[in-house]
């Protein structure tokens, strides 16, 4: 028997743009009640004016350990049945003797710390209740290198040993964790990547279809929807229109 998305709760991080928009409006259209939490109040407060009385906004930096701390400990966002770790960010494309270690910084707070500390605060409560189900937005970038992704692919191989080695802690429980992989996906991903560059931000997407955020939400809603004796540990996707390269080989010439 399939697990309904009907009548849940489920907290969703980053979810005032891109695959965490995707997955408040998957969730919510699917009968859920959300709880949105983001940064930017302006925006959760337009999803609530699209989506309805079942999407409640929580606006809360997610690297603020005492706010999250605070805003995870009491109605509405304490005892969601999902949590979907979204919240994260690629920033920058150099190579990495010339990256901005102050990207590096941002990228592991919010991909890695924030993430880590929002599951460790929802899990006891999901234990004790026996539901619950933690979904982290992860990317192929921590599977497969590529030049410059350096620090942001670094944090996704975290997010994916990390989805993985809760869940054997998990073992016993019927708490269900997974970790979504996607490929190139058309969001805000590569302008904030860019630094609000967008004309470079359309180039990575140019002459080509890349996985839109709602394909992603898909996704999560299918995890989330298996039966309740099916844990989905991985799910990697990607465009048809992207694939792998062989190893680069660097020839002197001779
Ligand atoms: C984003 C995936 O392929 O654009 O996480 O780096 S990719």
């Amino acid at each position: 028997m399939t697990t309904p998305l009907q009548g849940i709760t489920a907290l969703i991080t980053g979810a005032s743009s891109g695959i965490g928009e995707a997955c408040a409006e998957r969730f919510v259209r699917d009968g859920a009640t959300v709880v949105a939490v983001a940064r930017r109040a302006d925006r959760l407060a337009a999803l609530a004016a699209r989506l309805g009385p079942r999407l409640v906004p929580l606006a809360l930096d997610v690297t603020d350990r005492e706010a999250v701390t605070r805003a995870l400990s009491g109605p509405p966002a304490s005892a969601p049945d999902v949590l979907v770790n979204s919240a994260g960010m690629a920033l920058g494309l150099e190579p990495v003797h010339r990256t901005s270690i102050d990207d590096w910084d941002r990228m592991i707070e919010t991909n890695c710390r924030a993430l880590v500390f929002a599951t460790r605060l929802v899990l006891p409560g999901m234990v004790a209740r026996g539901r619950g189900h933690i979904v982290n937005i992860g990317s192929v970038a921590g599977s497969y290198p590529y030049p410059g992704g350096n620090v942001y692919g670094a944090t996704k191989a975290f997010v994916h040993q990390f989805s993985l080695a809760i869940r054997s802690d998990l073992l016993g429980t019927p708490v269900r964790v997974t970790n979504v992989e996607p490929g190139m996906c058309d969001t805000e991903f590569s302008t904030v990547r860019f630094a609000g560059d967008t004309a470079k931000a359309a180039g990575v997407y140019a002459g080509m279809t890349p996985l839109s955020a709602a394909d992603v939400a898909d996704v999560v809603a299918w995890s989330v929807t298996r039966p309740a004796h099916v844990n989905v540990n991985t799910v990697e996707l990607m465009p048809v229109a992207q694939a792998f390269g062989p190893f680069a080989i660097h020839r002197e010439k001779r």
